[in-house]
């Protein structure tokens, strides 16, 4: 197979991705394949600090993304990037920087009302408060995605089991 490419989680703040990016992490290593998470954490306190979440600024924060995915594809890594990227136009933007093998987009689905039940930041209980404007499944809209390559449902199965399901979807998927 060939050891790069871009797995895009997409889903509702809380929903998982993050902690299936790290999940996935693991499993490539086992697998000998390298791979880089790239979340809000290392980019949007970084190189995207400038912007906020009106859908202008989650699209220029999607665009470097991308980008920045695309950079370490190149340098043969798989990406991991795990942003609600809630807008279907946006998801279509970055995935047309990479060809359809290379970009593989996972659906975290899980219920806004489970989402917010998890609430591990408090940031849900903050916005149904009126403190934070925009807010992803309250006051701004989370469009799923039409036709993702995998939807893994993070409220029916466990971390392990999604990550799993993923492995499994790429093994199937990798041309030797
Ligand atoms: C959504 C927000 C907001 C607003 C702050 N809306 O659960 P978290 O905390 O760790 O993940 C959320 C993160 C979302 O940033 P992304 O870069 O993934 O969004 S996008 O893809 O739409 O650009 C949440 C926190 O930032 N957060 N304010 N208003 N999430």
């Amino acid at each position: 197979g060939h050891g790069s490419g871009v797995i895009w989680f997409t889903g509702l703040s809380g929903s998982g991705k993050s902690s299936l990016a790290s999940a996935m992490e693991k499993k490539l290593f086992d697998l000998g394949i390298r791979s880089y998470i790239l979340d809000g954490d290392n980019l949007r306190h970084g190189l995207n600090k400038n912007l906020g979440f009106s859908p202008d600024d989650r699209r220029e924060n999607l665009r470097r993304v991308g980008e920045v995915a695309k950079l370490f594809v190149d340098a043969g890594l798989y990406a991991l990037s795990a942003f609600i990227s809630p807008f279907q136009r946006d998801r279509q933007m970055v995935k047309e920087i990479f060809g359809d093998k290379d970009f593989i987009e996972v659906y975290v689905s899980c219920p806004l009302t489970v989402c917010e039940k998890r609430d591990p930041k408090g940031l849900y209980k903050k916005a149904r408060k009126g403190e934070i404007k925009d807010f992803t499944g309250v006051s701004s809209p989370y469009e799923p995605p039409v036709n993702p390559d995998i939807v893994v449902q993070t409220n029916i199965y466990s971390i392990e089991e999604c990550a799993d399901s993923i492995v499994k979807y790429l093994i199937e998927h990798s041309s030797q």
